[in-house]
């Protein structure tokens, strides 16, 4: 039997046309052109079997909104219910699979494969194809579309991906989303939009037409018993949609379906973790503290945060080490009395084989087949094992942990860390649950005893935490040098390594949670960074829109690089949007958008990602710039103006992994800002307004704390600058260096007078 959904009702972008037959699917394009050919979904139990939809007996049966293909059951064979939906004139699909146990027994379900398409995308040779990762959890490499890497082997568990058996020889998998490229410039979204209960991963692997491309969701063996039905999570496919809107639909959908929390403003603060590590004291947070609170008009933040450090051991939370005599109350209130709201580190799901907390509850922990204890990572010299979160007597215990910390010690903040230990895949207190959902078991009870307090996921899973964390992580550790000497498969600490995941998971912030790129440390004492690594991570970091902590001892920063720092602040809460080319997986370019009420003008950033210098265009075409037009180009950390120019503009040389920051305005004939250096964001934040009357330039400022700097104008020919209202103005071919000290509010007049004509 054929039929098929066609889509005369649909509103004009509609492409797609689905057809069904004998269990198995075509998708094509409105030129009838096959996207994906002869697809079908499979169920496999844990004994290796596998059911398809695939087969004579499949009956299509056509909804109002899609289709439904049922592959009837027995007293042998389970029955499939494969849903096609959501053909919504929007070249999008959302598919999802239900097995039902028709037989009189038990089966254990390994993973239930959304989608089955045996030559992929389009048929693109796996050779051609380019894949982005998402990266499992916060310190997973994530890239854009990329050449298929045919790995030799998986990186180790459990940092980088440990839920799945380790990965064939020809086998690529991306956790949760993926977006693919084919050679001809055409794209594919493919991702899971939610995981309450299961991970989801795709797989693409070469096959003898194309690329062979499988989306599961596994559900780790669970039994089903006879009568029952289980479900995969819904994977969305969104077809050659340009970036970012692709994803821009798959992160409202999944924020949608899992419930996100917004918070309502960007978070900031001061870490103790990135210059202290585990030798913190209570005395070095109380010397920070008290240079913080001296530096506070100039670098307003919220959060102060301690860090590993503190406790006994891992997973002895309540028991804090010699270097913190006088306890948490007394640090907390010491916070607070500052104007600081305290923050805390805890790895709740580890426990070291050291800790008290292991030693009488050896039965609290995940345990694998042969009921050893799982090795959730090794680190602090010590085996770390995952707290079993279906355990009711672990559950009574965080609760006891979470409640201390924020009600006896009064924190307001709480980085759980390391919280993918939660959701290994492994034997628990409860036989019938997935790693997804003990994780998810683990976190409500965080986020219930958390109530209202800022909470931080680290280390986590991406998917399944959306809704019950306000911040993620969205990188491996920063460092205080470039690269990943380790070899961690661009999962280890290292700036270079948290660069391109920050770059990577823009389309995350203040969808899913708000983003923490991870800290920005700007010393130069104690740091192996160049001034140049250390320009460029406040750029992603003050571009990535999300949190900002700060990472250094304050009280012996260099005064010029604590500097840097005001650059950042208030962040704007709004990311800038990677593009390509790439080098070394890393997007060269940001781009930000800025629209308001009087203008609208570009922040963009170049990076030089090589190790050596490089020189730099910038070209308006590849910016989405109208060509032939005059504009004005202001570079942020050299200061130097360009324009009126037309056409593509050489920028100079730029050291190793170094930036350059540039605001683009159109010229407008007349006096107008070109750019600011109050801010790193070039006006983006704190000019509230820009009028022109014919002689003045009015320039309304509005942003918290003290920021000092330049406003940058432009005057052309035939227009005489009168003066400024006292300040000394730099003045130089027309370009105007206006002095500000601006504190939360200001306005800056500048007059002219028309008529004289420039020498
Ligand atoms: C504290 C740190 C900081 C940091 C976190 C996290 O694989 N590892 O051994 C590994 C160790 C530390 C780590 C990540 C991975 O860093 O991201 O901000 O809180 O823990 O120990």
């Amino acid at each position: 039997m054929t039929s098929s959904t066609s889509l005369e009702n649909r509103p004009a972008r509609t492409q797609l046309h689905v057809q069904a037959s004998g269990g198995t699917l075509n998708v094509l394009d409105a030129a009838g052109q096959p996207l994906l050919t002869a697809c079908r979904a499979v169920v496999t139990q844990s004994d290796g079997t596998r059911h398809s939809t695939e087969g004579a007996a499949s009956q299509t049966e056509t909804m109002p909104d899609g289709i439904v293909i049922r592959s009837p059951g027995s007293e042998l064979l389970p029955a499939l219910r494969w849903h096609v939906d959501g053909v919504d004139g929007d070249n999008t699909l959302r598919l999802w699979l239900e097995v039902e146990n028709t037989t009189p027994r038990p089966i254990a379900i390994e993973r239930l494969d959304a989608l089955v398409a045996p030559t992929g995308y389009r048929q693109a040779l796996a050779g051609e194809l380019e894949v982005a990762q998402t990266g499992w959890q916060s310190w997973s490499a994530a890239t854009p579309p990329v050449p298929l890497e045919v790995e030799a082997h998986t990186p180790p568990p459990p940092v980088i991906f440990p839920m799945l058996p380790p990965t064939e020889a020809d086998r690529t998998l991306v956790p949760w989303m993926t977006v693919l490229h084919t050679p001809g410039g055409h794209s594919l979204l493919l991702g899971f939009t939610s995981a309450r209960d299961q991970g989801g991963v795709i797989a693409i692997q070469p096959a003898l037409a194309g690329h062979r491309c499988t989306a599961s969701s596994y559900a780790e063996g669970i039994a089903l018993h006879s009568g029952e039905t289980l479900r995969s999570e819904t994977l969305l496919l969104v077809f050659d949609r340009d970036d970012p809107s692709a994803l821009d639909e798959y992160a409202r959908e999944l924020a949608t379906t899992m419930e996100a929390r917004p918070w309502p403003h960007v978070t900031t603060g001061w870490c103790s973790w990135y210059y202290f590590f585990t030798a913190v004291s209570e005395e070095d947070v109380l010397r920070n503290l008290e240079t913080l609170s001296a530096e506070r008009h100039r670098m307003p933040l919220e959060y102060v945060q301690l860090d590993d450090g503190y406790q006994a051991h891992i997973g002895d939370w309540l028991t804090l080490n010699e270097k913190f005599p006088s306890g948490m109350r007394f640090l907390t209130d010491a916070i607070r009395a500052q104007g600081y709201r305290p923050g805390l580190w805890l790895a709740p799901f580890l426990v070291s084989e050291h800790s008290e907390v292991y030693r009488q509850h050896p039965d609290w922990v995940i345990r694998d087949a042969h009921d050893q204890p799982i090795n959730a990572l090794h680190n602090w010299d010590s085996y770390n094992y995952a707290l079993d979160t279906t355990h009711p007597e672990v559950q009574q215990w965080l609760r006891r942990v979470f409640r201390t910390i924020v009600d006896d010690w009064g924190y307001d903040y709480l980085k759980i860390d390391f919280i993918y230990a939660g959701a290994l895949r492994g034997r628990r207190y409860d036989t019938n649950c997935t790693g997804v959902q003990a994780y998810r078991r683990g976190l409500e009870l965080i986020r219930e005893e958390a109530g209202d307090k800022f909470v931080l996921g680290c280390g986590a899973p991406f998917a399944p935490s959306v809704g019950l964390v306000d911040g993620m992580r969205i990188g491996p550790d920063t460092a205080p040098f470039w690269s990943d000497e380790r070899g961690q498969h661009g999962s280890g600490p290292s700036l270079h390594n948290a660069v391109r995941s920050t770059l990577a998971h823009g389309w995350m912030q203040n969808r899913l949670w708000m983003n923490d790129p991870d800290c920005l440390m700007v010393r130069e004492r104690d740091s192996q960074l160049t001034f140049a690594e250390t320009q460029c991570w406040t750029t992603v970091v003050g571009l990535s829109g999300g949190m900002v902590l700060v990472s250094d001892d304050m009280s012996r920063l260099e005064p010029e690089r604590a500097a840097l720092i005001p650059l950042v602040l208030p962040p704007l809460g709004e990311a800038a949007v990677p593009l390509g080319p790439h080098i070394d997986a890393a997007p060269t370019r940001m781009k930000l958008d800025v629209e308001r009420p009087w203008e609208r003008w570009l922040v963009g950033a170049l990076f030089n990602w090589t190790d050596g210098e490089k020189s730099l265009t910038f070209d308006p075409a590849a910016w989405g710039r109208p060509l032939g037009e005059p504009y004005h180009l202001f570079e942020f950390w050299t200061g130097r103006h360009y324009g009126p120019v037309t056409g593509r503009l050489e920028i100079g040389t730029v050291p190793a992994h170094g930036v350059r920051l540039l605001a683009v305005h159109e010229d407008k004939g007349r006096p107008q800002l070109v750019g600011s250096t109050l801010h790193l964001l070039g006006g983006a934040v704190e000019v509230a307004g820009e009028t022109w009357d014919g002689n003045t330039l009015t320039v309304a400022l509005s942003c918290p704390g003290e920021h000092v700097g330049e406003l940058i104008a432009y005057a052309p020919a035939g227009y005489d600058f009168m003066g400024a209202g006292g300040d000394e103005v730099e003045q130089a071919d027309g370009v105007l260096k206006v002095p500000v000290r601006l504190v939360d509010n200001a306005t800056i007049t500048l007059q002219f007078a028309q008529g004289g004509a420039r020498a």
